[in-house]
């Protein structure tokens, strides 16, 4: 019996592989990508930003997305790119197959078993996250930046933001880009370029980073956080792993976290490029850490064994409030990194101490009716939470919100002894008050419902309720271990609204 040929599936088989050949090809923005049929998921601002782009370069643009955004889609008539938005799944996935498209690129939300994407998947056509799209455009100038990539568990905004400010006070023109919100290929598309770009990754990123090839990276940490959209620790860890793929020069990772250590150990790096560690502990000969107080680098000098340079001192941190251990560890990343781009040890502590962080970042409101209040709102995982909870003692800690499939037991456990008590919000509070009457016996336990209505009303009764647990001297820390959309626009707003409530009190 001779083979069952279907020619007409054949031949379609054989458009695709000609039509991803064509895709792959494309590595430049000066390459010819017009007539190009794309279909972007998702109009938040890294929708906005690869239709945009992809219009600049002629190609056709389809946005396909879930909900509305009327100013965007007035600018998506504006620059010629046709879209659709609905709701349902199905209707989409009909528009998508209608298109038709040779490329798709998705907006880092969407989940990696999202049906659009499976879809896409299925038939051969090729998909890209932002990133990969942005790394093979990055020679639209002459300038092209060296990428600098940060990921981690916490810390990374701020070592994206701490990093950026060493290199600019090394003489760089330079930016931070990515998940800490300037979509990457706003960043590209300078007409200057920049010497250096900053990319704060997200694990989303991460998943479909594509193979890009970083000057110097870094994961920060690694705990349990967004299980729910990878589907476990295991997916969780590789997709995080991927950020050192392909270094150039320098792997940063953490001495007290063997995690990230295993990722450099199982990474395809280029040749030369070095791991380099940072910890609060004597650094080894090729690491950065704290020596009677003071920040040095063993990493980089060339009497290593027995010299290194000294960067900043821990009072000088404390003077400006960078001083808890988390923040240090932040400095010494962004110290390892900065310093594998050639910034000098006395352009670090000029970058250092010229820094401001940004706010709900463990921020101190100061005492008011006796008790000190600090504004952790940022602190949307566990392992947030647990960096601000472990530098304190006598807290009444307000937590709860969206957990994201997160088991929360093991930090209250291992906390429950610095608590005074516990205010819950959120809309899912019951497995926050489960775990913490486990571990706190008799101690006051308060749940605030959505009966309390708005979200100002909401915080305005976490905080009452704080206050009258609180004993003179104790801290009120609202960290909440979770996100903030099911009650809050935002870490930010959830923030704001703690710190509005606050200072009702004066
Ligand atoms: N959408 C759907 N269906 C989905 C998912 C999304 O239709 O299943 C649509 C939404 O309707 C909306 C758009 O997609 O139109 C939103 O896309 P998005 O969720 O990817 O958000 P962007 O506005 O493009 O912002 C993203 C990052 N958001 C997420 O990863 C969820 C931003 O990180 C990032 O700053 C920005 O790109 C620029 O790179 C935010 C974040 O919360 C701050 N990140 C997480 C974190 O830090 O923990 C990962």
């Amino acid at each position: 019996m001779g083979a069952d040929v279907n020619s007409s599936s054949g031949d379609a088989s054989i458009y695709a592989k000609l039509v991803a050949e064509r895709v792959e090809s494309l590595s430049s923005w000066h390459h010819d990508w017009s007539g190009l049929r794309v279909a972007v998921l998702g109009l938040g601002v890294t929708g906005f930003s690869v239709a945009d782009t992809l219009v600049e370069l002629g190609c056709r643009v389809r946005v396909i997305t879930g909900a509305r955004d009327p100013e965007r889609e007035r600018l998506l008539d504006v620059i010629g790119a046709e879209w659709l938005i609905e709701g349902d799944d199905e209707a989409q996935l009909a528009d998508l197959e209608a298109f038709d498209p040779e490329l798709v690129v998705v907006s880092p939300g969407y989940r990696p078993d999202h049906p659009l994407t499976s879809w896409a998947t299925a038939r051969d056509v090729t998909v890209w996250g932002d990133i990969e799209l942005g790394w093979r455009l990055r020679d639209k100038t002459g300038r092209i930046a060296d990428w600098i990539c940060i990921t981690g568990t916490n810390g990374k905004t701020t070592t994206t933001q701490l990093t950026a400010h060493m290199l600019a006070a090394g003489g760089l023109r330079v930016t931070p880009a990515g998940n800490i919100g300037t979509p990457i290929l706003d960043a590209l598309r300078d007409p200057q370029g920049y010497d250096a770009i900053v990319v704060e990754l997200s694990s989303f990123q991460l998943e479909r980073l594509g193979e890009i090839s970083p000057y110097a990276s870094t994961c920060l940490n690694f705990a349990d956080d967004h299980l729910d959209w990878h589907g476990g620790p295991e997916a969780y860890w590789s997709a995080k792993a991927k950020v050192y793929r392909n270094t150039q020069v320098a792997c940063v990772y953490n001495r007290a976290d063997p995690a990230t250590e295993r990722m450099v150990e199982a990474a395809d790096v280029v040749e030369g490029a070095r791991a380099i560690s940072f910890g609060l502990d004597t650094p080894p000969s090729s690491g950065f850490g704290v020596v009677e107080g003071i920040l040095v680098d063993r990493g980089y000098h060339a009497e290593r064994r027995s010299e290194a340079f000294e960067l900043v001192t821990v009072a000088e941190l404390a003077e400006r409030g960078l001083a808890a251990p988390h923040m240090v560890q932040n400095v010494l990343a962004a110290s390892a990194l900065a310093r594998a781009r050639g910034i000098e040890p006395g352009e670090i502590a000029q970058g250092v101490l010229s820094f401001v962080p940004d706010p709900h970042r463990a921020q101190p409101l100061g005492e008011i009716r006796g008790l000190r209040w600090i504004d952790d709102s940022k602190a949307t995982n566990a392992h947030a939470a647990d960096a601000s909870l472990r530098a304190l003692n006598d807290v009444v800690w307000v937590l709860g919100g969206l957990l994201k499939g997160v088991d929360i037991d093991e930090l209250v456990r291992t906390h429950a002894i610095r608590l005074r008590g516990a205010v819950v919000i959120g809309v899912d509070r019951a497995p926050v008050v489960e775990a913490l009457r486990r571990h706190l016996g008799e101690r006051p336990i308060v749940e605030v419902s959505e009966a309390e209505g708005d979200p100002a009303g909401i915080m305005a009764a976490a905080v009452a309720e704080a206050l009258a647990i609180g004993q003179p001297g104790d801290t009120v820390l609202l960290s909440p271990a979770a996100a903030s959309m099911d009650q809050f626009e935002s870490y930010g707003d959830r923030g704001r609204r703690f710190q509005a409530a606050v200072r009702e009190l004066e």
